[in-house]
């Protein structure tokens, strides 16, 4: 392989500590997880981190409504962003915090260089102060009548019925959304980043290519008005970071935030020995990439790269920004139960098949994406499961059954892998400009050849014919040649499963160039099913459980643990820590329930334990509706001998605790197991 010399550092916006992931963000951590990954299997030397936005006065808020610290709070919410993240396969090096050492020490650094620089002023600024909780109020705080039109209940900043702007102080009838009580106006001195200095170095950053063209227009647009400088101050109580010098001062949220973008990757430098300078120093050589939402453009392309100018480091290589989410064609909705966390989309489904609607979708503007649930049914299981997964198990069951597993030595038609092979470059060079839709075209253009390949070879009606073998044998090989090439390809978008697909393959870890090379008398390992289709119940649970979420969810502090009670039945006899690891308990999904003819307290079960489907006859009639459970997570003895029954083979045992009849309850593991986790 050709060196790569593309040294990179990829950031994602950083989340607030103050909420659960939903689908939404997933476009942003999908789109620069697909990307890296890209990167990576190009052979870049790459580092791709994240951290939790801990700071500001929401987060101070919600903790004291829950009666915790905020300290405690945002380690909560981390551990939670942190398991949504992995789950979804996301990719991080290293993920931190905003509230850490390294962004304290980096944050002041990057104050005090400004401030030594001049380009810090300092005016006294008057602003709503809440006389009752000591505090001043920031604009969305604050509520009252909207000074242009009228209407009740408009935030400080803007009127959610006439659409203007202006100035908490500006309303009619103020109040304070923390007491109720009439605030009062009260002037502090407050810390100026002085942009309009700057103007120059932001005008030759931005025009160099670097920015979407949308991008660049806004950013004239501001310009247009004049840079006013920025108030980065926040007068206590705020959780946050002192401004050195200061006793009651902190940095503004949007100062330290970006900023934890540098100390997230020193302290994976720091762990992992990289050269940190080697990437923030003002004449680097290497590239950092952004991705970002469209509405903090602002911060991102005039207040981060005037600060990093300030404090003489470098500026990012490009910002990416995207557009929204819609779906169903509307916004998220709690009502509708299609504001989705990104826990509930996990106790569903796999993440890979979201993984790949969204690249199917996103194109390297600013537009919206449409998740729409129909079509996203529809096209995974017709792309992914129908044409990709579709072609390895057509042919590996000839490969199994008649030619010991083993892979022929050679094609019968080199010209279609080379075909698939020179579409590296150009499949390659689609994702690293982000235009996931076009390159996702291209691959299932692909897919498709391979298919019409096998339907136009038909080994299944050749191995019926006498003398015929050795053609079956290289047709087979072909097709799980061409599936492997197409999985090169698919890698970055569904590695979860297109690690299975190596797993099947009996091959190394695919890299790019892979795609290249065919894989020759070689032997695979047994097929598994790889992607299993999408079923319509699957999404109705999804939206029902994201209905529901609401209700429960809505600022439900964390509970303590409830006090154990004692056992209702004795324990049973004791037994050793050999004999329990003898019992192989794993997650599963329930893919299908059924009632069974003639049995009164069974229902037929379809238990997914990642890539493998078990049937198991479950006593639990009496307390489950069948389509209730579909969709569903729970446990079974995955090692149990199988049973002949009177109505099929059980192979297997799910986990239930209760008396039993209808008082019985499926263990539900909902906290992040996914189907064939081990349980121990
Ligand atoms: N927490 C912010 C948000 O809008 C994103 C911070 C991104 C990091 O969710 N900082 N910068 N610049
Ligand atoms: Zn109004």
């Amino acid at each position: 392989m050709t060196e790569n010399p593309r040294k990179i550092l990829v950031t994602c916006a950083l989340p607030y500590a103050n909420g659960a992931i939903h689908l939404g963000h997933m476009v942003e951590y999908i789109q620069g997880d697909i990307w890296v990954r890209t990167q990576r299997m190009l052979g870049a030397e790459i580092y791709f981190v994240c951290a939790d936005d801990a700071h500001g006065t929401p987060i101070m808020i919600n903790a004291e409504k829950r009666g915790i610290t905020p300290e405690v709070l945002i380690a909560g919410t981390q551990q939670e962003h942190e398991a949504d993240f992995a789950d979804f396969g996301i990719s991080f090096d290293h993920y931190s915090s905003t509230h850490t050492p390294a962004n304290e020490a980096l944050s002041t650094a990057v104050y005090t260089r400004m401030d030594d620089a001049g380009l810090i002023e300092r005016r006294p600024v008057e602003q709503f102060y809440d006389e009752e909780r000591g505090m001043f109020l920031p604009d969305r705080f604050v509520k009252g009548i909207c000074p242009k039109c009228g209407a009740a209940d408009q935030y400080g900043d803007s009127c959610e019925v006439c659409g203007s702007h202006y100035d908490p102080t500006d309303l009619k009838d103020p109040r304070s959304v923390l007491s109720g009580s009439t605030p009062v106006r009260r002037s502090s001195e407050h810390h100026f980043v002085k942009l309009g200095e700057l103007e120059d170095v932001l005008k030759s950053w931005m025009g160099d290519g670097r920015l979407q063209p949308e991008v660049v227009n806004k950013l004239e647009e501001w310009f247009e008005d004049g840079l006013k400088p920025w108030d980065i101050s926040r007068d206590a109580p705020y959780f946050g970071f002192r401004i050195p010098g200061t006793e009651d001062k902190f940095l503004y949220v949007w100062v330290d935030a970006p900023i934890g973008y540098m100390a997230a990757f020193q302290e994976l430098a720091e762990r992992e020995g990289v050269d940190f300078d080697a990437f923030w120093s003002a004449d680097s050589a290497a590239e950092v990439h952004h991705f970002i939402g469209k509405d903090i453009v602002y911060f991102h392309c005039l207040f981060w790269p005037a600060m990093l100018h300030a404090a003489n480091y470098r500026l990012p290589t490009a910002v990416h920004a995207h557009g929204f989410l819609t779906v169903n064609g509307e916004k998220m909705s709690k009502s509708r139960g299609t504001f989705i966390r990104a826990r509930t989309y996990l106790d569903h489904l796999a993440p890979d098949y979201l993984r790949y609607y969204f690249a199917s979708k996103l194109g390297n503007g600013l537009s919206d994406i449409d998740l729409s649930l129909d079509d996203f049914v529809a096209r995974v299981n017709s792309d992914l499961v129908g044409k990709v997964v579709n072609i390895a198990s057509r042919c590996a069951g000839f490969i199994h059954k008649r030619f010991e597993g083993r892979l022929a030595a050679e094609l019968p038609d080199p010209a279609l892998f080379e075909q698939l092979a020179g579409a590296r470059d150009e499949i390659a060079a689609l994702l690293t400009a982000r235009n996931y839709n076009r390159a996702v075209r291209q691959i299932m253009a692909l897919a498709d050849e391979a298919n019409r390949y096998i339907d136009e070879n038909k080994p299944w009606q050749l191995i019926k014919e006498a003398g015929r073998e050795a053609e079956v044998h290289g047709v087979c090989t072909q097709g799980i040649n061409l599936f492997r090439q197409l999985a090169v390809f698919l890698k970055p978008i569904i590695p979860q499963t297109i690690e299975r697909a190596e797993g099947f393959l009996n091959i190394e870890p695919l890299t790019w160039e892979d795609a290249g090379t065919p894989l020759l008398d070689h032997a695979l390992n047994p097929f598994q099913p790889l992607l299993m289709r999408v079923e319509e119940a699957q999404i109705n649970a999804i939206q029902e459980a994201s209905r529901e979420t609401l209700a429960a969810a809505t600022d439900a502090a964390p509970s303590a643990p409830e006090a154990p009670a004692g056992p209702a039945e004795p324990i049973a006899e004791e037994i050793d820590f050999e004999a329990f690891s003898k019992v192989d308990l794993r997650v599963a999904r329930i893919t299908a329930a059924d009632h069974v003819e003639g049995a009164d307290k069974l229902l037929r079960l379809n238990l997914d334990i990642g890539g493998e489907t078990r049937q198991v006859f479950a006593g639990i009639k009496a307390a489950y509706e069948p389509e209730k459970l579909v969709g569903r997570m729970t446990v079974m003895v995955a090692n149990l001998k199988p049973r002949k029954m009177r109505f099929g083979l059980s192979e297997g045992m799910v986990l239930a605790a209760g008396p039993g009849g209808s008082d019985l309850f499926l263990l539900n593991p909902d906290d992040g197991a996914t189907a064939g986790m081990r349980v121990k």
